[in-house]
C-alpha cells in the first residue's frame, strides 16, 4: 500500500506546485483531497482552466509513473470530477499533460491541463 502524503517529506523548497499544495502560496483552488490539489491556472488559456498536481513532488511523469503509478489514475479521476464541477461534461473539455521540452512543459511539477469553455483546434499548435 502506498504511504499516506506526506508533503513536508519531498516538497522541493523551491516548487512554485509544492508551495501551493502545502497552501504556503495563494492560489485559486478548485478541488483538494489528501493527495491531489486543483487550482486555476495563473495565466488561463480558456475560460475554464484548472491544473491538477499531485501535492507529493514529482518533476517529471515517468518519475510519477515510478514512485506512484495508483495515483496517476486518480488524478485522472479528479480531472473528470472537476470537469463535472466545472459543468464541462456534455460541452466537453480538453485535458493536457505537458512533458519535457518539445512537450512544452515549463514548470517541473507533474500537472494536468483542463480546458474548457471554448472549442479547441486540432492538431494542437
Ligand atoms: P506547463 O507549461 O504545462 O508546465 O504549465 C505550467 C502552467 O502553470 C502555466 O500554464 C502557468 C501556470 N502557473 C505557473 N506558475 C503559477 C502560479 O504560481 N500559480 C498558478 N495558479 N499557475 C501557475
Amino acid at each position: 500500500m502506498a504511504e499516506p502524503a506526506n508533503v513536508e517529506s519531498n516538497a522541493a523548497a523551491d516548487c512554485v506546485f509544492c508551495r501551493i499544495g502545502a497552501r504556503q502560496l495563494e492560489a485559486m483552488v478548485v478541488y483538494e483531497d489528501p493527495e491531489i490539489i486543483a487550482f486555476r491556472d495563473i495565466n488561463p488559456q480558456a475560460p475554464a482552466h484548472v491544473l491538477i498536481s499531485p501535492k507529493r513532488h514529482y518533476a517529471t511523469l515517468y518519475e510519477f509513473q515510478q514512485q506512484d503509478p495508483a495515483l496517476l489514475g486518480r488524478l485522472l479521476a479528479a480531472a473528470l470530477q472537476i470537469g463535472q464541477q466545472e459543468r464541462l461534461a456534455a460541452r466537453g473539455f480538453r485535458l493536457v499533460l505537458n512533458h519535457g521540452v518539445e512537450g512544452g512543459q515549463t514548470v517541473q511539477h507533474v500537472h494536468l491541463h483542463l480546458l474548457g469553455g471554448r472549442p479547441f483546434n486540432w492538431p494542437p499548435g
